[in-house]
C-alpha cells in the first residue's frame, strides 16, 4: 500500500495538488509523485515536470549553515546566532545612517513559495524598508498599470473552460500553463468544432499547432496586429455597442481612430495575411464569449504597455467582461497587484506599479552617488543576479552594496554576491502556499502542510524574521508573554488578545506575522501558516459575501477568519475559499465613476504616433530577433539547479529556423556564437521549422553553476548575459527580453 502524502508542485503558478510516496535510503526522497484528485483547482491534473521534484529537494548545491563572506570573497560557515546579531546589525547600521528607505527588498516568493514575502514585511517594517521589488516588475505591472486605470482593478482572469473562442497573445499555455488543467482546456478547445482557439505567436508553438487560427505575427509586431484586429471589428460593427453604452467612457475616441486605420497595412506592417486577421477578429467579434491572455511574448516585447492596452480594448468593445466564458475579477487572497502608480523610485524617478520598482532600473538605482541610493538589499526566493536584465551590471550593482543579505535554499548566483547567506527550508520542509490563485468563480487556497521533517541548519522564513525582528528590537519577549499566555487560554481568548494587541498599537500591528507566527499554538506541520489569520481577517471584512458563499458566513468578521482559518489547517489538499458570481464582476469595476476607461491618452498619444510613425528598420549587425527566456518542456525558471533533471533538451538549445541554420552553415547540433550588443554566448542550435526566418530562441533558467564531476559546471546560456538593461518600456520599465537584436555565426 502506497502511503500518499499531500503536497502541491512549486514549479509554476498553478501549483497543482500533489500526493507523494516518500522512499530512498533515508526516506527523505520523493519517489513517486501523482496529480492530486481532490485539490479543487488542478483535480488530479499534473504535467511531465512535476515528476522531478526530487531533483530540487536534493540538489547538491543546497545551502545547511549560514554563510558569511570573508574578504577574500570566500565563504565562512557561522552560526545561526551570529548570523541574525551581525545582520540585524549590519542592517540597521544602514538604517541608522543613511535611512531604512535605503534598504531594499526583492523577491518573497517564486512560483510555490508566497509565505516568506508576508512574513518579511515584519523584518521591512522593522528596518523601516520602503522599496522592493519582484519579477512582477518584469512582466505584469503593464498590465497592471493599464488595468487599474481603465477598470480600477489591475488584472482579470478568463474563463477558458466554457468560452467559445479563446485567444492567446505571446503564451504558450502547452507549456507554461498558468490556467489550471491547462492542456485538457486546450485538447477541449481544439477538438469542438463550436470553440476557436487563436493564438498570436511567431513560433508555431505547441499551442499554436491545436490552434484554429495561428497568426504568426512577425516578433514584435503586435501592436500593428492587434490594431488590425480592433480595425476590422470596429469598420465591420462587430463590437457590442450595448455594452460599450452601459459600461463605458471614451469610446468616441478610441472608435475615430479606428475608424480611419487601414487593416491592410496594419496586416503588412504584423506579417501577417489580412484575410487571417479579418478571419480572426470576425470569430473574436462574433464570439458568444471570449476568453483571452495576454503574457511574456508580448509583456516583454517592444510596445508592450500599448499593447496591454490594446488587448483590453479588445476586451472591452466586444463587451468580454462579467459573463461566463469571458473575464472575470475574481476574489483573492491578498490584493497583491494593486496596479496604482502614485510615486517613483527615488534615484532615477521611475514609475512604480503596484509597490514595484521595475526590475531594470534597480542596478541604476545602486550604482550612483545620489543620496537616496539604495546600500543594502535583501534577497528572498529570488535570483535576481540571473533573471533581471544585463547580468554583468545586476552583479556589479549588488556588489557596489553595503551589505547584501540573501535567503535562499540553494547557492545561486545571488548568493555568490552576498555578505550573509541564510539557509532556508525546502518547500517540502515547511508548511508552504502561494497567493496566485486566480480562479472564478470558485477560488481556491491550497496551504501544504509540510513533507518532511527540516533538517539540521536550514529555518522556515518565518523562523528567520522572527529572530531578525526580534534582534532588531522590534518584539521583545514582553510583547510575546501575554499573548502566549492568551493561547494557553483557548482560542477565544487568543483571538482576541492578538486582534486587541495589533489594532491598540502601530508597532505590534506591523509585527503581525511574528506575533501569530510566536504565539500561535499550531501542530508543527503546519506552523508557518500562523500568519494566514491575519490574511483571512482581512478577507473577511472585505469579501463576506463571497466567503458566506463558500460556506464561511457570519457578521463577525472575527468568527468568519477563525472558520476559514481552521478549514485552511483541515484541507492538506486544499480548498474553496471563495464563490462569486458573475455579477460580482461589474460591481467590482473601482473606477470613480464605474464605468471602464477607454481613452487613455498617453498611450493613446503613443498609439497614434507609432501609427504615423515608419516601419523600424533591424541594424544590419544584428540581424535576428532574439527572444532570450522561452518556457518549455523541462524549464521552471532557476527552482531547479540540477541540469540532469531535465528529460529533454538537455543542453537548452537555440531554436533557429533551419533555412536559417543552411544560411549560415551551421547543422543540427553544431554551436553557434551568439552575440547581442551586450554579451556573446556559444550555443548548440536545434533546428526548427516551428520558428520563423530571423527570429531565434533560448530556454529561460539555464546557465546556472551546479557542482556535478569535476567541479562547478554552466549548462546552457544565461539568458540575461545577453539583456540590456535599458532596453525597456517607455512607460512602467518592462524588458524587451523577447526581442533582443542579435548575431548568429559559425562558432
Ligand atoms: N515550463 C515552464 N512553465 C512555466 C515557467 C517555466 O519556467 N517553465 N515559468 C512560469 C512563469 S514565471 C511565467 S511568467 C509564465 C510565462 O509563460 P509564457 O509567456 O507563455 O512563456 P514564454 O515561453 O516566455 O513566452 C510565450 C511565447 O511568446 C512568444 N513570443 C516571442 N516573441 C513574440 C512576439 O513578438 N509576439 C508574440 N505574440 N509572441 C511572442 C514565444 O514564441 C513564446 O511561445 O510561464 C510559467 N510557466
Ligand atoms: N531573459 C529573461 N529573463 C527573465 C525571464 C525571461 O523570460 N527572459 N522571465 C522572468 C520571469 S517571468 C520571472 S518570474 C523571473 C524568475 O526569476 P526570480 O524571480 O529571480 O526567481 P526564480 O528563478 O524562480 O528563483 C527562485 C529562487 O528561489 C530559491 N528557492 C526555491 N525554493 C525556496 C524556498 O522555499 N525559500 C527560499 N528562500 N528560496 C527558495 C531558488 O533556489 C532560487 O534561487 O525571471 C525573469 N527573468
Ligand atoms: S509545472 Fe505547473 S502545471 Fe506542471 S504540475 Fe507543476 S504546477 Fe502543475
Ligand atoms: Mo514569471
Amino acid at each position: 500500500m502506497t502511503d500518499w502524502k499531500p503536497t502541491a508542485c512549486i514549479l509554476c503558478e498553478c501549483n497543482c495538488g500533489l500526493e507523494v510516496e516518500l522512499g530512498g535510503a533515508d526516506g527523505r526522497h520523493l519517489v513517486k509523485l501523482r496529480g492530486d484528485k481532490r485539490h479543487p483547482s488542478s483535480q488530479g491534473y499534473a504535467c511531465e515536470k512535476a515528476h522531478r521534484l526530487d531533483h530540487y529537494q536534493h540538489g547538491r548545491d543546497r545551502l545547511t549553515t549560514p554563510l558569511r563572506r570573508r574578504a577574500d570573497g570566500s565563504f565562512e560557515a557561522i552560526d545561526w546566532d551570529t548570523a541574525i546579531r551581525e545582520v540585524a546589525a549590519r542592517l540597521s547600521t544602514v538604517r541608522d545612517t543613511f535611512g531604512g528607505d535605503s534598504i531594499f527588498y526583492y523577491g518573497g516568493g517564486g512560483q510555490g513559495n508566497h509565505l516568506p514575502g508576508a512574513y518579511a514585511t515584519a523584518t521591512r517594517r522593522a528596518l523601516g524598508s520602503r522599496w522592493r521589488s519582484s519579477a512582477l516588475a518584469q512582466e505584469k505591472t503593464g498590465e497592471f498599470w493599464v488595468g487599474d486605470r481603465m477598470m480600477g482593478v489591475a488584472a482579470t482572469r478568463a474563463d477558458f473552460e466554457h468560452c467559445d473562442v479563446a485567444l492567446f497573445i505571446g503564451k504558450n499555455p502547452w507549456h507554461s500553463h498558468s490556467i489550471p488543467r491547462a492542456r485538457v482546456t486546450l485538447k477541449g478547445l481544439s477538438s469542438d468544432p463550436a470553440r476557436t482557439l487563436i493564438v498570436i505567436d511567431p513560433r508555431r508553438t505547441e499551442t499554436a499547432e491545436l490552434a484554429d487560427l495561428h497568426l504568426q505575427v512577425r516578433p514584435g509586431g503586435d501592436a500593428w496586429l492587434l490594431t488590425g484586429i480592433l480595425g476590422v471589428l470596429v469598420q465591420e460593427q462587430l463590437t457590442d455597442s450595448a455594452f460599450i453604452a452601459a459600461h463605458t467612457n471614451g469610446a468616441d475616441e478610441v472608435l475615430a481612430v479606428l475608424r480611419g486605420v487601414s487593416v491592410s497595412e496594419c496586416s503588412t506592417r504584423a506579417g501577417v495575411d489580412e484575410a487571417l486577421v479579418r478571419q480572426a477578429a470576425r470569430a473574436i467579434g462574433t464570439a458568444k464569449a471570449l476568453s483571452s491572455f495576454e503574457d511574456l511574448g508580448v509583456q516583454m516585447n517592444h510596445h508592450s504597455t500599448l499593447v496591454s492596452y490594446l488587448h483590453r480594448l479588445i476586451v472591452f468593445l466586444t463587451g468580454s467582461l462579467g459573463r461566463p466564458g469571458t473575464h472575470a475579477i475574481p476574489t483573492t487572497m491578498i490584493p497583491f497587484a494593486t496596479g496604482g502608480a502614485k510615486y517613483s523610485s527615488p534615484v532615477v524617478g521611475a514609475r512604480i506599479v503596484s509597490g514595484l520598482v521595475p526590475c531594470n532600473v534597480i542596478a541604476d538605482e545602486i550604482l550612483t552617488d545620489h543620496p537616496k541610493r539604495y546600500r543594502a538589499m535583501l534577497v528572498e526566493a529570488a535570483n535576481p543576479a540571473h533573471s533581471i536584465a544585463d547580468s554583468q551590471r545586476m552583479r556589479e550593482a549588488l556588489s557596489a552594496l553595503d551589505t547584501l543579505v540573501v535567503i535562499d535554499v540553494a547557492m545561486s548566483e545571488t548568493a555568490r554576491l552576498a555578505h550573509y547567506v541564510l539557509p532556508a527550508c525546502t518547500q517540502f520542509e515547511k508548511a508552504e502556499a502561494t497567493f496566485f490563485n486566480f480562479d472564478f468563480p470558485k477560488n481556491t487556497f491550497h496551504l501544504r502542510p509540510r513533507l518532511l521533517e527540516p533538517m539540521a541548519g536550514p529555518l522556515p522564513e518565518a523562523e528567520i524574521h522572527a529572530r531578525l525582528c526580534e534582534a532588531l528590537g522590534a518584539v521583545t519577549e514582553a510583547d510575546l508573554a501575554p499573548l502566549r499566555a492568551a493561547a494557553d487560554a483557548g482560542p477565544e481568548a487568543y483571538g482576541q488578545a492578538i486582534a486587541a494587541a495589533v489594532m491598540s498599537d502601530p508597532r505590534l500591528g506591523a509585527q503581525a506575522p511574528v506575533l501569530l507566527y510566536r504565539t500561535m499554538k499550531l501542530p508543527d506541520a503546519v506552523k508557518e501558516g500562523a500568519v494566514l489569520l491575519g490574511v483571512v481577517l482581512r478577507l473577511a471584512m472585505k469579501d463576506a459575501p463571497s466567503l458566506a458563499r463558500a460556506g464561511f458566513g457570519g457578521d463577525d468578521p472575527l468568527v468568519v477568519a477563525k472558520a476559514l482559518f481552521e478549514a485552511i489547517l483541515a484541507s492538506p489538499s486544499g480548498l474553496v475559499f471563495a464563490v462569486d458570481e458573475w455579477p460580482d464582476v461589474m460591481a467590482r469595476i473601482a473606477t470613480p465613476d464605474g464605468r471602464l476607461q477607454l481613452a487613455l491618452a498617453d498611450l493613446l498619444e503613443a498609439w497614434k504616433a507609432l501609427l504615423g510613425g515608419t516601419a523600424d528598420v533591424a541594424d544590419a549587425a544584428f540581424p535576428f530577433v532574439l527572444s532570450a527566456g522561452e518556457r518549455r518542456s523541462f524549464t521552471a525558471n532557476t527552482i531547479i539547479r540540477d541540469p540532469t533533471w531535465r528529460k529533454k533538451d538537455a543542453g537548452g538549445a537555440l531554436r533557429i529556423n533551419p533555412q536559417d541554420a543552411k544560411g549560415l552553415g551551421v547543422g543540427a547540433g553544431e554551436a553557434v556564437r551568439l552575440t547581442t550588443k551586450r554579451g556573446s554566448a556559444v550555443v548548440t542550435v536545434e533546428l526548427s521549422d516551428t520558428m520563423q526566418r530571423g527570429h531565434v530562441a533560448l530556454p529561460n533558467g539555464l546557465g546556472l553553476s551546479y557542482p556535478l564531476e569535476g567541479g562547478d559546471h554552466a549548462t546552457g546560456v544565461a539568458p540575461n548575459e545577453l539583456t540590456a538593461s535599458e532596453d525597456r518600456d517607455p512607460f512602467v520599465g518592462t524588458p524587451w527580453h523577447k526581442h533582443v537584436a542579435a548575431r548568429v555565426e559559425r562558432a
